[in-house]
């Protein structure tokens, strides 16, 4: 007599149809977290927009960004969506607020997230440390992508801005300008390529193909 029972098939080496990480969006004041988030959400962007007012101006430096009227007081929230053959990779990204006073808020945010973009403005590279300090010690992967804006005397690369950061070789710095969606996507990409080859449940074969190979 054949015991064995009827029913579907599943075996652990299925890859699943869906995944779903969290990214945070990280750096200093002005740097483009907000306009990096915006320009790839798929759904329309929660923001957290305040005024910058006179009182605040003694502390939040506009140099460089001296046409921003703005800043992110709680968090920021985009989704996006990379489709491929077997599976869907959804990244939910979470930007934070870039100045110190809230640095309390990034316990909160970065908690389950896979890694994080550390955007930098080479003219303010200092205003990166902070990120860099915290998810260092946190031990959550990540990597810096150098927002390119036109007010910049002197292009850096990548190599200039690792050097001047003191980052370890592991780290992937990439250049991006934050408000184009095919730039932002590539940065994502590249931190989805260092933060996923760290985790064990998501082998080279179970991620997109739209990204090929780790740089
Ligand atoms: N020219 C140029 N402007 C940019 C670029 N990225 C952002 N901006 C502008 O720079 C300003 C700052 O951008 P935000 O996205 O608000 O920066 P943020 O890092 O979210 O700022 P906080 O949340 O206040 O820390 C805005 O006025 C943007 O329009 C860029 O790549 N080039
Ligand atoms: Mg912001």
């Amino acid at each position: 007599m054949n015991e064995r029972q009827e029913g579907p098939v599943v075996t652990t080496a299925d890859p699943p149809s869906t995944a779903a990480v969290k990214i945070i969006v990280a750096g200093g004041f002005g740097a483009g977290k907000t306009t990096l988030v915006t320009a790839v959400s798929e759904i329309r962007p929660l923001t957290t927009e305040e005024e910058l007012t006179l009182p605040s101006s003694a502390t939040d430096d506009l140099a460089g960004v001296e046409g921003k009227t703005t800043t992110t007081v709680a968090v920021d929230f985009g989704r996006i969506t990379f489709p491929y053959p077997d599976m869907e990779l959804t990244l939910y990204l979470f930007g934070t607020p870039g100045q110190d006073r809230f640095l309390f808020l990034w316990h909160g945010l970065a908690e389950g997230a896979i890694g994080a973009v550390v955007l930098a403005d080479t003219r303010r590279l200092d205003d990166s440390f902070p990120s860099l300090t915290y998810f260092e010690q946190l031990g959550l992967p990540f990597i810096v992508a150098v927002n390119e804006f036109e007010g910049c005397p002197y292009r850096y690369t990548p190599d200039e801005v690792r050097d001047a950061l003191d980052l370890p070789p592991h780290i992937p710095v990439v250049l991006c300008d934050a408000r184009d969606r095919a730039s932002a996507t590539d940065t994502l990409i590249a931190l989805v390529h260092h933060a996923l080859g760290r985790l064990p449940s998501f082998t080279p074969a179970a991620t997109p193909s739209r990204l090929g190979a780790p740089a």
